[in-house]
C-alpha cells in the first residue's frame, strides 16, 4: 500500500505542513490557503479512540431495489420524486437530466435480503454501527397535508413500510450494530413535489417541492416527528437530511453531467437561496420534532437522541497558494459550500442573502448534537478581481462552474476535521461517508480507505472529536443518475445476477481487520512516497 502523493519524505514538512495549515486557517475565516501534505508520517501508529463507531452507509432509494424475490410492488417505491424522476421515459430521454435509464431493478435488492447484509456486516466486518435512511414516500405514501395530530398521522402512514422499518432496525440492535438514521436522503414524496412537471416546466407545476418552502418545512417536520416516535425506540443517532447543498446544485442550480437531482433546473439565484433556507428551516423544526418525539433511550446512554446533519464538507485551497486573488476566492467558496449552511444550522447565525454578514436566528440555534461529515473531494480554486456572479453573492469571486474538484487527496479527510473542529469548538463529528467508485483497478479502493483513515485517525491526535467512520457503501448500488454505473461496494453485487449475491472485495478483508484490531495495522498503513 502507499500514499498517492508524498510530501518529500521529510516527518518535519509534513508536520509544519499540517499546523500551518490549521493555523492558517484559524487567521483566515478557516479556509485552507495550503493543502496538508499528502501522506502522513510513517512512524505514527494509526489508532481510533474508544467507543470509536465503524460503519458503513448506504441509503434507501439506492439499496432497496432489485430483490431477488420479492413482488416489486414491495421492494420499489414508485411513491418518491427520484423514482419518476429516473423512470420517466421522457425525462430519460432528455439529454439535460443525464440519467442512465437503468432499470432499478439492477439495484441489489436490500429491502428483501436487509438481514444477510446485517449478518455481513456484523460477522464479516464486525461493524457496530450502520447508517441507513428511511425513505418519507414509504412511510406516508399518501399526502398528510392538513393532518398534524400524532394518532391521525398514524392512519395515513403504511403499517407494512413501518413494521419493515421496526424489523431492520432490531435486526441492527439484535446483532449490537448501533443505526444512525437519515431521515431525508434526497427523496421526496410525489404528493410533494412532481419532479417531471416541475423539469418541464416550474412556473406551472405543483407541487412544487422545495419551492414550496412552509409546506415542506412544516410537512417534513411533521414526518420527522412521526418516525421518532413510532421508532424511538430502537434509535438514537438521527442526521435530518443528507447533503442539502447537493440538492440545491444539482437540484436547482446547476444540474450537470455528475449529478442531477429532480427538477434538474437553473434557477435564478434568489430562487436558490430560497432552496437553501427551505433546508436550513426544515433541519432546525426537524430537530425540534425528533427531540420532542423520541423519548426513550434506546441504547441507555442517558439521551434518548442525538440529532444532527450530514453534509459534504469541502475543503477549499487557492490554486495558486501564493496568489491573493486565489487565496481569498479559496475563503469565499469555503464560506458560500460550507460555512454559511452550516453555521446556520449549527450556531443560528443566518446569512440568508450570501452578503458575507450573519444575523443570529433564535430559532435555529442549537439544532445540532453532531454533524456528519461526507468526505469526497476538495476544490482548488482561481481568483477573480470582483463578484463573477453578483446577484449570487458579492463573495463569488470565482467562477462556480470551472472549480477544479480534487477526488485525489486523502489529506483533505484531516482538514475537514480539523476545519470543523476549529470553527465549532465541541460539536461531536462523525465521518458519515467517505468512498471511492475505482473499485476494479487492482487495490484502489484498500488504498483509499487505509490512507483516508489514516488521516482520521491523525485528525483524533491532533484534536478533532471524531467518534466514527462509515464507510461509502457496504454494497454496489445505484447511484443515482448514473445507475449502476459507479460502484461503491464493499461487497460488490452483479446487477444483472438474479440472486444479487454479495462478493466481498479486498477492502472488505482490510475493513474487518482494521475494526478488530481498532488500528490500521501496520502492513495495511500508508508508507510515505520517495
Ligand atoms: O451515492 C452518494 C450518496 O447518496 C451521497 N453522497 C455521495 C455518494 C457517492 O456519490
Amino acid at each position: 500500500m502507499g500514499g498517492r502523493t508524498g510530501c518529500g519524505g521529510a516527518r518535519a514538512r509534513c508536520l509544519a505542513a499540517a499546523t500551518r495549515s490549521i493555523f492558517v486557517a484559524l487567521l483566515s475565516t478557516l479556509t485552507l490557503p495550503v493543502p496538508a501534505c499528502q501522506s502522513p508520517p510513517e512512524h505514527v501508529t494509526y489508532s481510533f479512540p474508544q467507543g470509536f463507531l465503524w460503519g458503513a452507509s448506504v441509503a434507501g432509494f439506492q439499496v432497496d431495489p432489485g430483490c431477488p424475490t420479492l413482488d416489486a410492488s414491495s421492494c420499489v417505491d414508485t411513491r418518491s420524486d427520484w423514482y419518476v424522476w429516473v423512470t420517466d421515459p421522457d425525462l430519460v430521454a432528455d439529454p439535460a437530466t443525464y440519467l442512465s435509464g437503468e432499470p432499478l431493478s439492477h439495484g441489489p435488492g436490500h429491502w428483501e435480503l436487509f438481514e444477510h447484509d446485517y449478518d455481513l456486516a456484523k460477522t464479516e466486518l464486525g461493524l457496530n454501527a450502520f447508517r441507513l435512511s428511511i425513505e418519507w414516500s414509504r412511510i406516508f405514501p399518501e399526502p398528510t397535508l392538513g393532518v398534524d395530530d400524532p394518532e391521525a398521522l398514524a392512519e395515513l402512514a403504511s403499517a407494512e413500510n413501518l413494521a419493515h422499518y421496526r424489523a431492520e432496525l432490531t435486526a441492527l440492535r439484535d446483532r449490537g450494530v448501533t443505526p444512525l438514521v437519515t431521515l431525508h436522503h434526497y427523496t421526496l414524496p410525489v404528493w410533494l413535489h412532481d419532479a417531471a412537471g416541475c423539469h418541464w416546466d416550474l412556473d406551472h407545476c405543483s407541487p412544487r417541492g422545495w419551492l414550496d418552502r412552509e409546506v415542506i418545512v412544516h410537512e417534513i417536520a411533521k414526518y420527522a416527528g412521526f418516525v421518532a416516535r413510532e421508532l424511538g425506540d430502537l434509535v438514537d443517532l438521527w442526521a435530518t437530511q443528507n447533503e442539502p447543498f447537493a440538492v440545491v446544485l444539482a437540484g436547482y442550480l446547476r444540474p450537470g453531467p455528475d449529478r442531477t437531482n429532480p427538477p434538474g433546473v437553473s434557477l435564478a439565484f434568489e430562487e436558490v437561496k430560497a432552496v437553501s433556507l427551505a433546508m436550513i428551516e426544515a433541519h432546525a423544526r426537524m430537530v425540534d420534532a425528533v427531540r420532542f418525539f423520541d423519548v426513550v433511550d434506546a441504547d441507555g446512554d442517558g439521551r434518548a437522541s442525538q440529532v444532527g446533519l450530514v453534509f459534504a464538507l469541502t475543503p477549499a485551497y487557492p490554486a495558486d497558494p501564493g496568489s491573493p486573488l486565489d487565496q481569498a476566492a479559496a475563503e469565499n467558496v469555503a464560506y458560500l459550500y460550507n460555512w454559511a449552511f452550516l453555521d446556520a444550522v449549527v450556531a443560528g447565525s443566518l446569512d440568508a442573502s450570501l452578503l458575507g454578514t450573519q444575523t443570529p436566528r433564535e430559532d435555529l440555534a442549537d439544532r445540532m448534537d453532531f454533524l456528519g461529515i461526507n468526505y469526497y473531494a476538495v476544490v482548488r480554486v482561481e481568483g477573480e478581481p470582483s463578484a463573477v456572479f453578483p446577484a449570487l453573492s458579492p463573495l463569488s469571486t470565482f467562477n462556480p462552474f470551472t472549480l477544479t474538484v480534487d477526488y485525489e487527496t486523502p489529506s483533505g479527510i484531516y482538514d475537514a476535521l480539523l476545519l470543523a473542529s476549529l470553527r465549532y469548538p465541541g460539536l461531536p463529528l462523525y465521518i458519515t461517508e467517505n468512498g471511492t467508485p475505482d473499485v476494479d483497478s487492482p487495490d484502489s479502493q484498500r488504498d483509499y480507505m487505509a490512507t483516508h483513515l489514516a488521516w482520521v485517525s491523525r485528525a483524533w491526535r491532533d484534536g478533532a472529536d471524531v467518534r466514527g467512520y462509515f464507510y461509502w457503501s457496504l454494497l454496489d448500488n445505484y447511484e443515482w443518475n448514473h445507475g449502476m454505473s459507479m460502484r461503491f461496494g464493499l461487497y460488490s453485487v452483479d446487477p444483472l445476477d438474479p440472486q444479487k449475491t454479495r462478493v466481498p472485495r479486498p477492502a472488505a478483508q482490510d475493513y474487518a481487520r482494521i475494526i478488530r484490531a481498532g488500528r490500521i495495522p501496520d502492513d495495511l498503513a500508508p508508507r510515505l512516497g520517495p
